[in-house]
Formats: C-alpha cells, structure tokens, sequence
C-alpha cells in the first residue's frame, strides 16, 4: 500500500473486520498512520488515534461489550431523543442497535470524500419511519475524525428529534483541562432539573461534576488538556447546542460500567440539538456535521482566532 498521501488508496484503508469483542467494526486508516475504529453496534466510533498511535478517545476499562447495551467510550450516538427528555430509552435508540455499512449511499460535496478514509454506515429502524444516512466517518489527511449525519423523514407526518455524539475525550488530568468558547453562555443544567443559568466570562475548569446543555454556542469550542500540551479543536455545523459532561467522584461510583477514579481521564463534550428539536416535514431532511482535531496547544493558542474562536 502506498504511504505517500498523493498515492494512497483511501479506499483499501477502510477495513470492515469481524470480531472485535464479538462485534463486527470498521478500521479507517491514513497515510500518516491514524487510525479510526468504528463499531457496526450503534454506529458508535470506538478509537481515534493520532499518527503517533496515542489514544485521543476516552475508553472505559470496565465498559461493556454486549449489545445492546452501548460501549462506556468513544463516540456513542444520542438519537432520535437525548437523555431521559421523552418516552424512548436513554439517549435514544441509536446506539444500541446493528447499523450496516452502505455501498451505495446518496452523494456528500466532494469535499467530504477526497483524501479521506470513511465508511458510510445506514441505520434504518424497521419499526420507524425515517431513514438515518448516511453517517458518515472519516479520517482526513491531518488526522481529523469528521462525522457526518443525515437523516431524512421519508414518511407522510412530521417527525421531531434530538440528536447528539457523545463524545468521550481522553484527558491526562481533569482537573488541569478547561474548555474556551463557552464563556456568557446561557445552559440547562441536568444537576438542576435543567434549570437555565448563565455562564461566568472566563474558561470553563472542572472541580466538581458538571452535567449542562450549553445553548446557542459558537461552531468551534477548544477543550485545553494543559498537562499534555494538546488542545482538542471542536467544530460543528448543524449542532448548536454543546453537552459538557464529567461524572466527578460520586456518580462515577454509581456506574458499574465505569471505574471509580476514571473520571480524572475524560471529559464528554457533545455537539448536539437538544434545546430546540428538529422536526422535519415529510421528504425534508438535515444533516449534522461534527470535525475534532487533536493538535499542540502552542499551535492552538497561536490559531484559536483562525477557528473563529
Ligand atoms: O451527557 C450527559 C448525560 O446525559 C449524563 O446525564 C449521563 O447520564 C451521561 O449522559 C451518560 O449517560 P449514559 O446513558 O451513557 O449512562
């Protein structure tokens, strides 16, 4: 296989192998040895990894591996509802169901596809009226892990949902991670019946556990992780909403499927729509779009006004 980007054959660096923890996954690969696995169970990316091979998504060691239940880790998908807010299970059915990979999926811009590895995953709920595709992966050239939704109503009635990726980021110490973009925002905390409260003017920090929608927020927030000079640049489209999770100590015991001091090694920052569902007529459709870069701090601090932050 060629290693030189211009040669590289994006479409052999998309593998779909069996078997990963009895769970079919897909591994997209890129010229410079990123790498990102995404599990055939709920659609939900399950690694990312820079060109160095390090980690960048929070898995956690006692998580799960039996469907339905979704994976504690990576990129769950939180839809057609988020949280408890409606009548269908936690977060929606998304993640816990078999998505398949689509061969033949409506086209994207071109943008979405050259120099690229992705897949094109489908999930079509047989019970539902809609059609969820494609979602796409991809891993770029620069190691970006972009997601790309889409979902249409192919039914005669409006139909209204939320949508959100879940997104597990690995952290070398929470307490020392702060997150830029969020400042003056007004959010619905979930520690408070999601009551509405208003964001202080500096960097949110992290000392307790914090469970919040923040509303209307900019279209590229940066999460800091001091410690190891590395800044995770979030961008969105589709999505105004931002989830900004930590369990801290106490829930963190309560979950059995995550380990007590876990919580110091990740931070759960979602691109979502949340506060102002989507309903779309019948044959209407939209599409989300979430791109994470992991990139040096030093050349974060210098750019974070090119991200429009
Ligand atoms: O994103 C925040 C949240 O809704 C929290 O309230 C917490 O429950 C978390 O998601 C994890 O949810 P899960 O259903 O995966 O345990």
């Amino acid at each position: 296989m060629g290693h030189s980007a211009a040669i590289w054959d994006y479409k052999a660096a998309m593998e779909i192998s069996k078997d990963w923890n009895g769970i079919d996954h897909v591994l997209l690969r890129n010229p410079q040895g990123a790498s990102a696995r995404i599990s055939l169970h709920g659609g939900q990316v399950i690694s990312w990894k820079n060109d160095q091979g390090e980690e960048l998504l929070f898995t956690s060691s006692k998580a799960i591996f039996k469907p339905p239940k979704a994976m504690r880790g990576g990129v769950p998908i939180c839809f057609p509802q988020f949280g408890n807010a409606g009548s269908l299970e936690q977060h929606g059915f998304a993640r816990n169901k078999l998505w398949a990979v689509d061969d033949d999926p409506p086209p994207l811009p071109p943008n979405d596809s050259v120099g690229k590895s992705l897949v094109d995953l489908l999930l079509k709920p047989s019970e539902e009226d809609l059609k969820f595709w494609p979602h796409r992966v991809s891993l770029a050239a620069s190691g970006n892990l972009i997601l790309i939704s889409r979902v249409r109503n192919i039914n005669g009635k409006p139909f209204s949902f939320s949508f959100a990726y879940h997104t597990y980021l690995s952290v070398s110490d929470i307490s020392e991670v702060r997150i830029e973009g969020l400042e003056t925002l007004d959010y619905l905390d979930n520690l408070h019946q999601r009551e509405r409260f208003t964001e202080q003017g500096d960097a949110l920090t992290f000392e307790t556990e914090v469970d919040r929608i923040y509303l209307n927020s900019p279209n590229a927030i940066a999460v800091l992780d001091h410690e190891r000079k590395r800044t995770y640049v979030i961008r969105k489209e589709g999505l105004p909403d931002i989830v900004v999770w930590n369990p801290w100590e106490k829930k963190s015991k309560s979950m059995v499927d995550f380990g007590d001091e876990e919580y110091k090694q990740m931070v759960c920052v979602d691109g979502a729509v949340i506060e102002k569902p989507i309903t779309l007529k019948p044959g209407e459709e939209w599409t989300g779009r979430l791109e994470i870069s992991a990139v040096p701090s030093s050349f974060c601090s210098e750019n974070l006004e090119n991200t429009g932050l």
